[in-house]
């Protein structure tokens, strides 16, 4: 958003805070028609708004995680294969290389990022790099690093260069004082993990920004996301994904979890849906910046009935491990996603059984093909 956008509506807020007889704020004019990183140029010189071209050109962070490659696909089919540009600091396999552009970036180098930012005429940014829950307690001072510090990064290039941000926020920026069944958008936050505390940072330093500097942050509160073709990396929820791979591969699964662990979860189709559908929707249908979004809810032990229908000679064990365990006792066992639906019209496709049989379509398909080859 042009700078001088976000000036007069920084100026109305403030006016607002006057009239509602709160202590006048004084900020001076030269902090608020500055970028935050207070960059030497006026900062509305380089921001190319969205209707400059006829799509948006879009960065991904964090690119070779579990959903960087699949919303790639989904937004490359609707913008075209050039205006997405995957990015990560590790290799790309071959596949990835060769499905359309993939750039190397490193979300802790600020003017790296800047870089690809202009030279790639960037209008929209999908930051997914995160250490997810269980990898961020074992490794606290590389998750802030990333989680915090690189956030940061993101939030000051994009307020600098007028992009739409997408980031992700979870399930987990819930904890054990949140309303747990169901857990709505607006409550007590006060999660309990480096993961946790890094995604309510996160979801408030982008509001903080929308309402200081204009920008355009987009925010969902995903579930434990359900993948065939990408694993999750150190969550807590990961165990939904490993059941379907062990299943197949030898008829046994041992569960990490206590077989009445409930937690709200997705398949990965939803929500990259719903990840392109907020990032369309008109802002004036925004209410707020932050939304859960829901589909189901299960257990092991539901899951585990469930994958008996298609493979019933499945043995489930259960070995706790007792991190993983209190993180999922502290998050939210269903989520209340009324706003999203209302707002934006969000609408989950998949529910338990649609989303046990497609997982083994995809892996049953995969495994013939390994078979033939
Ligand atoms: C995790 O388990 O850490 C993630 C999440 C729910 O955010 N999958």
């Amino acid at each position: 958003m042009p700078m001088i956008r976000a000036f007069s509506k920084v100026a109305k807020d403030l006016f607002r805070t006057k009239g509602c007889g709160c202590e006048p704020l004084i900020v001076s004019v030269r902090s608020i028609t500055f970028s935050p990183r207070q960059v030497t140029t006026d900062a509305s010189f380089h921001s190319v708004s969205f209707s400059e071209t006829d799509h948006p050109k879009v960065l991904i962070t964090g690119g070779l995680g579990q959903l960087g490659v699949g919303l790639a696909k989904l937004l490359r089919k609707r913008f075209g294969k050039n205006n997405v540009i995957l990015s990560d600091i590790r290799k790309p396999s071959s596949d990835v290389y060769h499905s359309g552009p993939f750039i190397y970036s490193d979300i802790l180098d600020y003017k790296n990022l800047r870089e690809i930012v202009v030279n790639n005429r960037i209008t929209w940014l999908v930051h997914y790099s995160a250490l997810l829950s269980a990898v961020g307690e074992a490794n606290v001072s590389l998750a802030r690093d990333v989680n915090i510090t690189g956030l940061h990064n993101i939030l000051d290039i994009s307020a600098e260069h007028g992009l739409r941000l997408f980031v992700p926020s979870t399930i987990g920026a819930f904890g054990p004082t949140s309303p747990r069944n169901p857990t709505p958008d607006l409550c007590i936050q006060r999660p309990r993990t480096i993961y946790g505390v890094s995604k309510v940072h996160a979801e408030l330093m982008g509001e903080y920004y929308h309402h200081r500097y204009g920008l355009d942050f987009r925010c969902l509160r995903y579930p434990g996301i359900i993948s065939a073709d990408s694993q999750p990396g150190g969550g807590t929820t990961d165990y939904a994904v490993q059941i379907f791979h062990d299943a197949v591969k030898s008829g046994k699964f041992v569960c990490n979890l206590r077989p009445d662990t409930r937690l709200p979860m997705m398949f990965i189709d939803d929500c990259l849906r719903a990840t392109l559908e907020v990032l369309e929707a008109p802002a004036e249908s925004l209410s707020m910046r932050t939304y859960n979004i829901n589909a189901m809810s299960f257990t092991p032990e539901e899951l585990t009935k469930e994958v008996q229908k298609q493979l019933p000679d499945l043995q489930v064990t259960y070995e706790i491990d007792p991190v993983r365990q209190a993180i999922a006792d502290s998050w939210p066992m269903n989520f209340d996603d009324h706003n999203a639906r209302k707002d934006w019209g969000w609408k989950h496709d998949y529910d338990l059984p649609e989303l046990v049989q497609t997982m083994f379509n995809f892996i049953g398909s995969e495994s013939r093909l390994a078979h033939a080859n």
